[in-house]
């Protein structure tokens, strides 16, 4: 079983990105702007933007973050939205999810301006990025791809299996996997909530990737000797054992699952730093023009 290090490798792509970044300064070009929109004071949406921001700074890049809060209206928040599709010194922006049951999501998404929509939720990128075409790609299952292409780990002609279909990482996941491309061109199956004999799908995967968020819900039954394990789970459970009073699980199984395995990912330090250095390249994208041409 070996380990996959996502920590470690987001950090080298960090490193690559601040060194791009030096070269496009030199060159007197501009310095690459994030900004991020938080609405309210989730714990989990504080944790994963501020280390956005704070890799903006690892990288060299200009970060703006607007905050507001959870009484905001979907007026106002579309207006902030506005603001930041027509200021030219941003090249790209997000809106953190969740967002207060008040505002409609999709709304939301469909409003930020597709050449600025650096998360690549916008039906316009997602759309492109079905049919083939440049696009902003969903950072988690970018990540995703990246850690499988960096561990040289084969995708060619293998079985991958999805467990779940969210936008944001099942589905784009699941048609990035399918590409034709030397990093994918698997056979891809795509399961969920209602699927029908699920063990007996998830037994035949190369490659399993578990982004369900039920905690623990893979199990060592459920996986097949030598498969490829990758964890999207990451929720905040109880614990005594820790100051915080909780802890992250994954939606593995980790202790049993990982000895079957040929390669694993662990929570935390294994997608969720990829999530956040994908948002980074995708940044560096918009900067330079190079997905929607400026
Ligand atoms: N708009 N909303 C928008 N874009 C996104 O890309 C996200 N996501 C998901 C939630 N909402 C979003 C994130 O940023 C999930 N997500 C995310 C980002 C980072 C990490 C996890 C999820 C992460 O850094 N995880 C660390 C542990 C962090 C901790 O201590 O809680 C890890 O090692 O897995």
């Amino acid at each position: 079983m070996k380990l996959i290090e996502g920590k470690k490798i987001a950090a080298e792509i960090k490193l690559e990105i601040a060194e791009e970044v030096k070269q496009i300064i030199a060159k007197g070009g501009k310095r690459p702007h994030l900004a991020a929109v938080l609405v309210g004071n989730d714990g989990a949406s504080e944790t994963y933007v501020n280390s956005k921001v704070k890799s903006c700074e690892e990288v060299g890049f200009k970060s703006t973050l607007l905050r507001f809060d959870n009484t905001i209206s979907e007026a106002d928040l579309l207006k902030a939205i506005d603001g930041l599709n027509n200021d030219a010194d941003i090249d790209g922006f997000i809106v953190q999810l969740p967002l207060p049951k008040h505002i409609d999501e999709d709304k939301i998404t469909q409003a930020v301006a597709p050449e600025k929509d650096v998360d690549g939720f916008h039906p316009i990128n997602v759309g492109r990025l079905v049919i083939g075409l440049p696009s902003f790609v969903s950072a988690t299952p970018a990540g995703i791809v990246e850690l499988l292409k960096r561990y040289k780990i084969p995708t060619q002609g293998k079985h991958c299996v999805v467990l779940g279909r969210s936008n944001i990482v099942g589905k784009p996941m699941s048609i990035l996997m399918a590409q034709k491309s030397e990093y994918a061109n698997c056979t891809v199956t795509l399961c969920h909530s209602r699927t029908e004999n699920l063990k007996e799908i998830t037994k035949q995967a190369d490659i399993l990737i578990a982004a369900l968020g039920i905690p623990e819900y893979v199990t060592e039954d459920m996986v097949k000797e030598g498969a490829t394990v990758i964890d999207v789970g990451i929720t905040r459970v109880k614990s005594d054992l820790t100051k915080s009073g909780w802890k992250l699980k994954g939606d593995v199984k980790f202790d049993e699952v990982a000895p079957k395995c040929s390669f694993i990912t662990p929570v935390p330090g294994g997608v969720g730093p990829m999530t956040i250095v994908s948002l980074m390249k995708n940044t560096l994208l918009a900067g330079k023009g190079e997905v929607y041409k400026k």
